[in-house]
């Protein structure tokens, strides 16, 4: 049985006193070297989407207008993201040939690390300043998970969409889920025979990601094999999904206030799903875990 590492059952393992301090953001990595030029333009687009704002804002208070309107969509075929176990084994078997491949290619941000390793890591990076706890949380993540949709498409050749996880189906006993099986799921659990390796998490050993490697952990530069470790923030070892169920889901919908909606969906089934898995999902690298979250 895994044992609670960490006393609130929170999504933010990772002390965040680093930033504020001003260390180990990028330790032992080297940093992109600045571009003069991007830097300048940086600058004055900048002046100019603030100006521009300022104005605009300006002009809708004269005119009394509102100052968000929004227009119906001229998406007429938006893409279909599916749940998992909707696609056919050919769908499913070409999303996790995608996934594997980025771990194979180099990475875009630094020379060493792999192309699968620069979104753990982007997610590491911008986790204090609007990717959680704050209002762009939805829209970052649903950018987020866009750019990785893209990558698998341009990158890997992947022809399909994204596809996600409804926990809801599954809330009672999320660690059975099929989501896991190692024929028709990403693997299950943690080898428990194995040695912890990150988070409480072991080797996952069974299914298409148990070659898979991670090349970071939390801050740090520490390659290691995809890990998870249900149940560790729950002294029976028990991966709670009281906070997946479509009751909890509901009392998120039912929010009619943003801001109450943001908390109630982040701290409730959001924050549920890294604590109930561990390992790999377990911190802010949660983008390694291999699984998209229904967010
Ligand atoms: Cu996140």
């Amino acid at each position: 049985m895994a044992s609670p590492m960490h006393s609130s059952p929170k999504y933010s393992s990772v002390p965040s006193d680093d930033i504020e301090n001003g260390n180990n953001i990028e330790p032992s990595l080297e940093k992109p070297k600045p571009n003069v030029k991007s830097l300048l333009a940086g600058v004055v687009a900048t002046i100019l989407i603030v100006a521009g704002m300022f104005l605009g804002f300006e002009w809708r208070v004269k005119k009394n207008e509102p100052a968000f309107n929004p227009q119906p969509s001229p998406c007429t075929e938006p893409v279909l993201r599916r749940e998992w176990r909707q696609l056919a084994r050919s769908e499913q078997a070409s999303y996790i040939e995608a996934v594997k491949c980025l771990n194979k290619l180099p990475s875009k941000m630094y020379s060493h690390g792999r192309l699968s390793d620069d979104f753990p890591w982007s997610h590491r990076l911008i986790e204090h300043y609007a990717a959680h706890d704050a209002a762009p949380f939805l829209p970052w993540h649903r950018y987020f998970i866009h750019v990785y949709e893209l990558a698998l498409r341009q990158e890997c050749g992947y022809n399909g969409q994204l596809t996600y996880w409804d926990w809801t189906l599954d809330w009672k006993h999320p660690d059975r889920s099929s989501i896991w099986d190692a024929e028709t799921g990403f693997g299950g659990n943690g080898d428990l025979n194995g040695n912890e390796t990150v988070f409480s998490g072991r080797c996952v050993s069974d299914g298409p990601f148990a070659d898979y490697t991670v090349y970071y952990s939390n801050n740090t530069i520490k390659p290691h094999c995809l890990s998870r470790g249900f149940g560790c923030m729950e002294d029976s070892g028990n991966f709670d999904g009281t906070f997946l169920s479509p009751r909890a889901v509901e009392r998120s919908h039912n929010k009619t206030v943003y801001l109450d909606f943001l908390l109630s969906l982040e701290m409730g089934p959001h924050n549920a799903m890294p604590n109930g898995v561990c390992g790999d999902f377990f911190s802010f690298d949660a983008p390694a875990g291999k699984l998209k979250r229904k967010n």
